[in-house]
């Protein structure tokens, strides 16, 4: 018989087909009473199948007390009740290093088109301006600028590695100093943020890190700085973020990744210093393609006894 899987939410299509062919995929989303169906399925299923965004929560899990795998497209476990799931020996799969080069290269972008702001320039010569009002007013230098990663990790990495190719000073700042990396190194966020031009949200974030990023950290980011998220909303005080870019007390912002996604603030939409991505770091087809290889890898060696190639609990 054919494993039970509750899918949270959909997924990559070519993903979600092979899940259909391989298992009885029950959709959550798709359930009107959720308590029902769950009740319905609960004693059978022993998957449970998310994304990042949705990940699994213990309200979740605990109707479904017959779970022992949770296999997430993304590499993002926030949402996961990770607490829960260790007081259960819940397994948890993720999909980590086969998005770090696209991730990586869309804080790239987010740098470069924020500073240089190509969405203005884009409708600047789209509209016709150029020829009715003359040239676009300048921009700032990107090149060699002092860029602070928080959380220096695996996608934090390839970011540094990136920015080095643009003659940027790189500073880090996570729990511990690493051994094996030159960059400056900061314990703490706001003194990282008064030394840099350019402040990078790289980090793998778990749900006490919420408003990390608060008024005094964009305060010391300073009317000059930027900053760019490719980590999670929840990582930035998004009311100190809106009332920094209104008041000029940063200069712009690069974000993939809001509060409460897929809504982003009318405050936030309508500042003219943003630029704003939805949600799409890892979304090529490519990496997503290899996101769910990896998530399905993950599960069939679960089923099979076999070690998770990539997981996190
Ligand atoms: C995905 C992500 O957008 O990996 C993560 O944690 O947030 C993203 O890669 C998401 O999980 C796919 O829907």
């Amino acid at each position: 018989m054919k494993p039970s899987v509750v899918l949270v939410n959909p997924i990559f299509a070519p993903t979600q087909k092979e899940f259909e062919e391989t298992y009885v995929v029950h959709k959550l989303w798709e359930a009107n009473d959720k308590a029902k169906f769950l009740a319905e399925i609960s004693n059978d299923v022993r998957v449970v199948a998310t994304d990042g965004g949705s990940g699994a929560s213990a309200e979740l899990l605990r109707q479904l007390p017959n779970v022992e795998v949770i296999t997430v497209f993304g590499v993002g476990v926030d949402a996961v009740d990770l607490d829960y799931c260790k007081a259960k020996g819940i397994r948890v799969g993720n999909t980590p290093d086969v998005l770090s080069d696209d991730v990586a290269d869309l804080a790239v972008a987010l740098c470069l088109a924020t500073y240089r702001q190509i969405p203005t320039g884009h409708e600047y010569a789209k509209t016709g301006q150029w020829e009715t009002h003359g040239p676009m007013q300048l921009t700032s230098k990107f090149s060699g600028s002092r860029v602070g990663i928080f959380g220096l990790g695996r996608i934090g990495l390839v970011i540094a590695r990136r920015l080095q190719g643009f003659d940027c000073q790189i500073s880090y700042c996570n729990r511990n100093q690493r051994d094996d990396v030159e960059y400056k190194y900061f314990s703490d966020i706001r003194e990282m943020a008064e030394a840099v031009d350019c402040l990078i949200l790289a980090v793998a974030p778990t749900p006490d890190m919420a408003g990390f990023v608060s008024t005094d950290v964009l305060a010391a980011l300073g009317p000059t700085g930027h900053i760019v998220n490719i980590s999670r909303g929840l990582v930035i005080d998004e009311d100190a973020l809106i009332e920094a870019l209104a008041e000029k007390k940063i200069a712009g912002a690069g974000l993939d990744v809001f509060a409460n996604e897929p809504t982003i603030p009318e405050a936030l939409r309508s500042q003219p210093n943003v630029v704003l991505q939805p949600h799409v770091a890892s979304g090529t087809v490519q990496t997503r393609t290899a996101m769910g290889k990896l998530m399905l890898k993950n599960l069939s060696n679960f089923l099979n006894g076999d070690e998770l190639v990539a997981f996190v609990a």
